[in-house]
């Protein structure tokens, strides 16, 4: 069943991009001859067929019609899986903005950008006139996003974002404040390198030990934030060491006291996610050095900035 595009509200909420490639309905479980007059009224349908914990099991949930998700892109040399990462970005169907942060890549991913730029007036595309690292590409995005969540999606295909209506449900039902992927509570991954595979479990582990946060993937690419949050951190690592950051400032992060709601510390949840894990050959940039850098930012941040 394709999971996101049974997620939605009313096509209104689509953007024509979005509606154009949204699958619909499928025929046996919605019959054409019930006839829906719109996603929304789909949706109701399913609900109340198949019942309301079923649905939400498989992402089935009414989203706020204002809601708008801003998807960050950073890339870099990734011309082989720009098209199809956009295609299946714009496939989820919620209302997105989508923010791609070229980080001056050199392999022609910066032609393609401009042609999709001029096609789609709808994409935001940020170019970086030096290669800085995926933390600064993430910088420049996090500055432009306006919807009311963030998510981060690399331009490879490792990551899938039809999880995007899942990911984003604790936060929507206003349970948390920061969703945090997991490649390693249950999802389908790709079995690959086992030394890297412990260099993240240490990484993660070392990272709990300052944060106090009990997480499974710190290293995880898919990041969900509430704007205010992730716009009220002041960033600072260009590469990779994004990850060890982010997490150590969304530990501490603490909204103020509003009204008559008290100052209270960001909520963070965990779900997993699938990963299909690209190998060195196929392009994967992340290597030793980088683990390194990672162990020095858990540390730097824990204790300073
Ligand atoms: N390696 C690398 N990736 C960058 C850079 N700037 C932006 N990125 C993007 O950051 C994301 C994560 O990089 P990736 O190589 O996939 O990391 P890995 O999958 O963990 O090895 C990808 O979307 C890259 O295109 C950079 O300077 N170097
Ligand atoms: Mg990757």
């Amino acid at each position: 069943m394709d999971v996101g595009s049974l997620s939605t509200a009313a096509p209104s909420r689509l953007t024509e991009s979005d509606a154009s490639s949204a699958p619909g309905p499928r025929p046996g479980l919605v019959s054409p001859a019930v006839g829906f007059a719109s996603d929304a009224e789909r949706l109701d349908w399913l609900i109340a067929t198949l019942g309301e914990p079923f649905c939400r099991k498989l992402g089935l949930y009414r989203v706020p019609d204002d809601l708008v998700l801003s998807v960050v892109i950073p890339a870099y040399n990734e011309k082989a899986s720009i098209h199809e990462i956009l295609r299946r970005v714009r496939a989820v169907p919620l209302r997105k903005e989508i923010i791609i942060v070229d980080d001056c890549s050199t392999d022609g991913t910066r032609d393609i950008l401009r042609e999709m730029a001029k096609a789609d007036g709808d994409l935001k595309v940020v170019f970086h006139e030096r290669n800085q690292g995926k933390g600064a590409a993430l910088r420049t995005g996090f500055r432009e996003a306006t919807g009311q969540i963030v998510i981060v999606q690399d331009a490879d295909l490792e990551y899938d974002p039809a999880q995007y209506p899942e990911l984003i449900r604790p936060i929507v039902e206003d349970q948390a404040d920061v969703v945090y992927g997991s490649r390693f509570i249950g999802e389908t991954h790709r079995v690959l390198y086992f030394w890297h595979s412990l260099a993240n479990k240490f990484l993660t582990l070392l990272s709990n030990a300052f944060t106090n946060l009990n997480l499974t993937d710190m290293e995880v690419c898919y990041k969900v934030f509430r704007r205010e949050v992730i716009q009220g951190i002041e960033l600072k690592s260009d590469r990779f060491g994004f990850e060890p950051e982010v997490t150590a400032k969304v530990a501490r992060f603490t909204f103020p006291a509003r009204g008559e709601r008290p100052e209270r510390k960001c909520r963070v949840y965990e779900l997993p996610v699938s990963y299909h894990g690209r190998t060195y050959a196929e392009g994967k940039h992340i290597g030793v050095k980088d683990g390194f850098q990672a162990l020095w930012c858990i540390i730097r941040y824990a204790i300073a900035d």
